[in-house]
């Protein structure tokens, strides 16, 4: 079986990462303006207080520890590929708690928050430390070159022909932990509903594509998401 993951925020959210938008108030979108803060207009108008909301998700990332449905991910990556099946796990997480549960091959289509790119040489660095307009591009020497590399508001997401290839090869299409409120992934089911592939939702409440969904399935996605990998790998 070829399966398709899509991941969110909702999926982070038992490490204490925060989500975006979420109804009781405490989502990060609704605490701070995205269009001031996660667009290319708003880092060249004000870098600093881009970099400062960045520094601070950055060092709570490297706190944080993944939880179960990380966990669960990568047991199923492993499980597919030793029924000569496999896994594309697209994440819009720009954390790497999948990669330290253990996930071997993650597409972070919305960047990493633990990377820095310049815009001068376009290199991408590791990154763990805070960034500003001091900071140094390890490849070029450049100061106050280097970005976040994440994806903002009008940016093209990355590996999306890679996204979109995996996607028309899949036997089953699953979203988790987003609120499908986030274009292009929250058009991936409408993809998936038109090539005939089966469509799973796991989430905390319905996203806004529920209804598209054949299956859903409603919970912590601690609890969920291995809830569902185990029923998936004893069906095979
Ligand atoms: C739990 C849980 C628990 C909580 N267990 N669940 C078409 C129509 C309309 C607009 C557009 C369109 N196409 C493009 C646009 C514009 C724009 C867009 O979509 N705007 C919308 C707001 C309408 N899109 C873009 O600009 C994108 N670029 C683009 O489209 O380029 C052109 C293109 C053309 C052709 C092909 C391809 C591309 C770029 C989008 C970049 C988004 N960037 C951000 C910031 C990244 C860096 C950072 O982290 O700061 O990405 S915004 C933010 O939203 C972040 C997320 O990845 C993204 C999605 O959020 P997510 O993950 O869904 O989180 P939430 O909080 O929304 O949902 C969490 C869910 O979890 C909830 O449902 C909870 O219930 C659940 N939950 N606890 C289980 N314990």
């Amino acid at each position: 079986m070829r399966v398709f993951l899509v991941t969110g925020a909702g999926v982070s959210a038992e490490s204490g990462l925060g989500t975006f938008r979420d109804k009781d108030g405490t989502g990060i979108w609704t605490r701070f303006d995205p269009m001031k803060l996660a667009t290319p207009e708003a880092f060249a108008r004000n870098p600093q207080e881009v970099h400062a909301f960045y520094n601070a998700r950055r060092r709570n990332l490297i706190k944080a520890k993944p939880n179960a449905a990380h966990f669960a991910l990568a047991r199923l990556e492993t499980a597919l590929a030793e029924r000569a099946g496999n896994l594309t796990l697209v994440t819009q997480n720009i954390d790497d708690l999948h990669e330290r549960a253990g996930s071997e091959r993650v597409i972070h289509m919305h960047g990493e928050l633990l990377k820095a790119h310049c815009t001068a040489c376009e290199v991408v660095n590791p990154w763990r430390t805070d960034l500003g307009l001091r900071e140094r591009c390890a490849a070029c020497g450049r100061t106050g070159t280097l970005r976040p590399h994440v994806v903002w508001f009008g940016e093209m997401p990355f590996q999306i022909g890679e996204i979109y290839a995996a996607l028309n090869e899949a036997d089953l299409f699953v979203a988790i932990g987003t609120s499908s409120s986030v274009y292009p992934a929250a058009g991936f089911v409408y993809e998936a509903r038109a090539l005939g592939i089966r469509t799973c939702e796991i989430n905390l409440e319905p996203s806004d594509n529920a209804e598209q969904f054949d299956e859903r399935r409603y919970g912590l996605a601690s609890e969920a998401v291995p809830t569902w990998v185990d029923e998936l790998l004893t069906s095979m």
